[in-house]
């Protein structure tokens, strides 16, 4: 009886996860290869790059006995970017720390913001411990530099300066703001890697704890940020001014015992107002033991005529966002651009993925990536696929030590099948080969899921086209 009663509670705390939710009624976290915080929105033209912080992976911490320890491992920081809001294409990491020479840890890579000025690209990035640096590129996806080879603002007495958020106003005055557990802020100069001026900080703002993001809408000046840890939530003041006083409003999204830390990112994008945030939820499908693996997830938010927000649910207690646009699946789609895609990795073609700083290259600027480590069972998927009048063939572009088998399903991993290609090996995992398949059944709109199945040792996946 004992015994039956120990195994009961061991097995309990085996299955201490989150079952998975269903995909289409259930607001999910934005990406899978990566554990990801602290979402920094820019929207160029038609496309919304999502900047972000990267939690390492088990696998990636360097330190053995750390692995699988709850804290902050974070060396760089990654680029997401999307035209219609659910799916999603990765871009690797835009710098690491590795960037800053001056640095003085290998760890704490902590939340950034990239802001776009006559038409340079300026990442203002902490580096825990030792102030704010900026890095400069003339392209969203870098190659990202240092330009100054020292931090931009550095207040030596204590640990606060980190979270930068900037904003250019309407004068051109262009004001950067941070901090944790106070708030300050500081003018920059016109060459956004200069300040102007003192170092501010403010009265405290009810409930602000870090992570403010700060921008104007309709006249209003508006500073979002983290509430009081823990757990911690989104929440937001408004002022008149640029530089306050700042009136708290309050919550964006309230506090929830199902989140912890947080970082909210806000932006307009194709007539749509949307708000970022983090949470854990990518990471509790696996478990609920506390690591810091969170995951950013998103939804639309409105704005009353006053200019307030009216609060939102928890991301899980939300419907999926809405597709902005369909998916053109006659243009080279990437592997890693997808809904979902939980279990699978990514990497930038020829730079391994590490957690070792020193490893790391230099900003690379835009790269092409792959996806890998696939196992049986797992899949890619994609939402609101326009086929038109009808695909006949689909292509795929891999390399492969191993071989798996394709099979291309319409709205679930259970749906219709439309065809199935079998990828073989390359010779090298650098050998990218076209693997084909006839495809019948596949017209108008549809979710398509690519379902991984026998598979055997390594296959990488760059990209695919449908005919
Ligand atoms: O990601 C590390 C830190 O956690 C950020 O700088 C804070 O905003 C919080 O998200």
């Amino acid at each position: 009886m004992l015994l039956a009663v120990c195994r009961l509670s061991l097995c309990a705390q085996q299955d201490h996860r989150m079952p998975m939710p269903d995909l289409n009624k259930v607001n999910m976290p934005l990406f899978q290869t990566k554990y990801t915080a602290d979402p920094s929105p820019l929207v160029v033209g038609d496309t919304l790059f999502l900047y972000t912080s990267h939690d390492a992976s088990p696998e990636d911490i360097p330190d053995e006995k750390e692995k699988n320890s709850a804290g902050f491992f974070m060396y760089d920081w990654l680029l997401w970017s999307t035209t219609d809001m659910v799916n999603w294409t990765e871009h690797g990491a835009v710098a690491s720390l590795k960037d800053f020479k001056w640095r003085s840890r290998e760890n704490g890579a902590w939340a950034i913001q990239t802001v776009c000025r006559d038409g340079k690209y300026y990442l203002y990035a902490p580096l825990h411990g030792h102030g704010i640096g900026v890095l400069v590129a003339d392209s969203p996806y870098g190659p990202f530099r240092d330009p100054l080879g020292e931090p931009l603002v550095w207040q030596r007495e204590h640990w606060n300066d980190i979270d930068p958020s900037v904003f250019v106003d309407d004068d051109g005055q262009a004001y950067m703001y941070w901090g944790n557990p106070h708030t300050y802020w500081c003018k920059l100069n016109r060459d956004m890697i200069s300040t102007d001026g003192p170092i501010t900080q403010l009265p405290h703002i009810p409930n602000y704890q870090e992570g403010p993001w700060f921008y104007k809408r309709g006249g209003h000046y508006y500073l979002s940020f983290a509430t009081t840890c823990c757990p911690e939530a989104l929440g937001y003041a408004m002022s008149e001014n640029p530089t306050g006083p700042w009136e708290w409003k309050g919550y964006i999204m309230r506090p929830t015992e199902r989140d912890r830390g947080n970082h909210p990112g806000i932006c307009d994008f194709k007539g749509r107002s949307y708000v970022f945030g983090q949470n854990y939820d990518l990471m509790h499908l696996d478990t609920y033991i506390h690591h810091e693996r969170r995951s950013v997830s998103a939804n639309e938010i409105v704005y009353l005529e006053d200019g307030t927000i009216p609060e939102i649910p928890y991301w899980l207690d939300q419907k999926p966002m809405q597709q902005l646009h369909w998916l053109n699946p006659y243009r080279r789609v990437e592997a890693e651009t997808m809904a979902w895609g939980k279990g699978l990795k990514s990497a930038k073609m020829g730079i391994p993925n590490t957690g070792v700083v020193k490893d790391m290259p230099e900003s690379v600027g835009k790269r092409n990536m792959y996806i890998c480590d696939i196992d049986d069972g797992e899949y890619i998927r994609l939402r609101g696929v326009d086929f038109g009048a009808g695909a006949r063939q689909f292509r795929i572009s891999a390399a492969a030590t191993g071989s798996c088998t394709v099979t291309l399903c319409l709205d679930s991993e259970e749906g219709t099948v439309i065809g199935s290609a079998k990828i073989g090996t390359t010779g090298s995992l650098d050998a990218y080969k076209m693997f084909s398949a006839k495809v019948k059944d596949a017209c108008s709109v549809h979710d398509l899921y690519l379902c991984f199945g026998d598979v055997k040792g390594e296959v990488r996946l760059d990209w695919w086209q449908m005919k």
